[in-house]
Formats: structure tokens, C-alpha cells, sequence
């Protein structure tokens, strides 16, 4: 017979214990199952290029309108047009497009940086030129766009190059 002095509140602690184990146990298995998530983005992967596209930002504070060549993107030199549409309230001006650039995510590589420009009067409207695009495939563009040196946020959209 144990003494009297080990059952005291700590009589509780293997209860709590095996608890805490169970817990460990469901978080280990909720992030086992979401695995599987990042495997289904593979079917996001597009099976052809619209003419025109409407992609909303990460963190909701923009959307961007892109208009593709009429042929789709190719395997070369590709110019497209990208509208950006500012959630950030009133101060639409001041939200300029300020980078785009592409990769393939199946191979980690062939990063392309378009060259932003202004087009017409319309700050909002941008040329992007300059997506010389070296392999036919699904690749993934983020067109980053910023009002202010605090405030940015980006917009990716998947895109399939013939
Ligand atoms: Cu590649």
C-alpha cells in the first residue's frame, strides 16, 4: 500500500498527461491530413490560357484584370496587359503594379521579371513585357502590386505556356 502523501493533486497528472497525448495525437494527424492539400493544387494547374482573367490578391486588397495574347502565352517573347482593380478604398491612384514575375513550380526554375510600364492615361493600366518564356507548361506568375512603401500585396495566377 503506497503512503497517503502520493495521492495528492498529482494524483491527476497521468489523466492529464494521456489527455495532452490524445491532443498531441489529433493535431499531428489533422496536419497529416491536410497534406494531401497541397497535392490537389496540381490540378489547379490550367489547361489553357483565357483571354482575359480576373485574379484576386493574397490579402484581398487588390484584383487584377489580365488580358492575355489573343493566342495564348508562348514559348518566347510574350507581352500582356494587367488592370489593377484597388480594394484599398479611395485612394485608387496611389496603387501602382509594381513587379511581375513567373516561374515553373514543377522545376524551380526559368524565373522571368516582366518589364513593367504605364500605359496610356490610366495609371491603372500597365503593359508587361519582356515574359520571355523559355519552356511550354504550367507556370505561375505573381504581379505585385503596392501603394505605399508599407502597404503591398500580391496577386498570383497560374497560366499554361504552349
Ligand atoms: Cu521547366
Amino acid at each position: 500500500m503506497y503512503p497517503a502523501f502520493d495521492r495528492g493533486p498529482l494524483a491527476a497528472r497521468p489523466v492529464f498527461s494521456r489527455a495532452l497525448f490524445a491532443l498531441s495525437l489529433a493535431l499531428f494527424l489533422a496536419l497529416l491530413g491536410a497534406t494531401p492539400a497541397c497535392v490537389s493544387s496540381a490540378e489547379e494547374v490550367p489547361t489553357e490560357t483565357p483571354s482575359e482573367a480576373h485574379y484576386d490578391s493574397v490579402k484581398q486588397r487588390a484584383s487584377i484584370v489580365v488580358d492575355f495574347p489573343a493566342d495564348g502565352l508562348v514559348v518566347g517573347p510574350n507581352q500582356i496587359r494587367i488592370r489593377v482593380e484597388p480594394k484599398w478604398g479611395d485612394e485608387a491612384a496611389a496603387v501602382q503594379l509594381a513587379a511581375v514575375s513567373g516561374f515553373m513550380p514543377a522545376h524551380s526554375h526559368n524565373r522571368v521579371e516582366g518589364q513593367v510600364s504605364a500605359s496610356g492615361a490610366a495609371s491603372e493600366s500597365y503593359e508587361v513585357g519582356s515574359l520571355d518564356l523559355s519552356m511550354p507548361g504550367h507556370w505561375q506568375f505573381t504581379a505585385h502590386v503596392v501603394r505605399d512603401a508599407t502597404d503591398s500585396d500580391d496577386v498570383t495566377f497560374d497560366v499554361l505556356v504552349r
